[in-house]
């Protein structure tokens, strides 16, 4: 059995998606709970990417290759967790904002967030704020993740809070954000309740959001 945990675990942090697809499957097979391959298989092991790239032994590329790892098993797990009635730590609805097309840096975070257990609703780039609040609303999400990787971007933020305040959900969600350009003076100027400067530390400041 826990052969089969550390395969999994190996895998992510090695990002072979092949080696973890084929464990997680095994680890079905032999009747396993979705609870515990997901928490003591794929949420350790990104856990642990997180904390080698934080360390600056893992880059982008072997962050982006442990998440693709790790969504290979995500696919077999999704529909026990729905069978097992698995609750997430949290669900967020994350998107890069209007006028703004890079989302590579927001799609990392998507993948850290999955991995640290969070329902992740991905509205993609160029999202104006009527989607981010009709996105909140529909489900129900705790937090909201905004990125832009453009200072004429960046703006859109404050507009996007300034939605969800005139819909009446401002105390209901968190806001955090994210992106190159942006600060912790900035958002803490536009009234975010967080900032993160990586994915890595993005997954740590959603579960403080959600706690
Ligand atoms: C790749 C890229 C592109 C690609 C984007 C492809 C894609 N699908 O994303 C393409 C070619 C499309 C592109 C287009 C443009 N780009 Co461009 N691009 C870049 C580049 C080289 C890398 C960005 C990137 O992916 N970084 C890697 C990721 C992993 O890092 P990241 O995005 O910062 O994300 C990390 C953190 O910021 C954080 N994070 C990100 N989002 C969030 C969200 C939350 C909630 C949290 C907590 C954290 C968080 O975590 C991430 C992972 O660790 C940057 C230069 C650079 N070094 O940043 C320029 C750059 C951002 N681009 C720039 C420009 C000017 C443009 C264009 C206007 C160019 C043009 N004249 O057409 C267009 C704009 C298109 C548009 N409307 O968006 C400028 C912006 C300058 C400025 N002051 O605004 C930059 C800085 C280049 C430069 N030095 O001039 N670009």
């Amino acid at each position: 059995m826990e052969a089969i945990i550390n395969n999994i675990y190996q895998g992510i942090l090695e990002g072979d998606r092949e080696a973890v697809t084929a464990a997680v499957q095994e680890a079905i097979n032999a009747k396993m709970t979705a609870e515990k391959i997901l928490k003591e298989g794929m949420m350790a092991a990104m856990g642990e990417v997180g904390r080698l790239f934080e360390e600056g032994e893992y880059f982008v590329p072997e962050l982006l290759i442990a998440a693709r790892a790790m969504q290979g098993g995500m696919g077999l797990l999704k529909p026990m967790l729905v069978a097992e009635d698995i609750e997430p730590v949290g669900r967020i609805v994350i998107g890069t904002v209007k006028g703004d097309l890079h989302d590579i840096g927001k799609n990392l975070v998507g993948m850290m967030l999955e991995g640290a257990g969070f329902e992740v609703t991905d509205l993609g780039s160029d999202v104006d704020a009527q989607k981010f609040v009709d996105a909140v609303k529909s489900t129900n999400a705790q937090v909201v993740g905004m990125s832009a990787l453009l200072t004429t971007t960046m703006s859109n933020m404050p507009s996007t809070i300034e939605a969800l305040k005139a819909a009446g959900l401002r105390d209901k969600v968190k806001v955090m954000v994210g992106g190159a350009p942006l600060t912790k003076a900035y958002a803490d100027q536009i009234g975010a309740d967080g900032y993160a400067p990586d994915a890595s530390q993005a997954a740590k400041l959603a579960l403080s959001l959600v706690s």
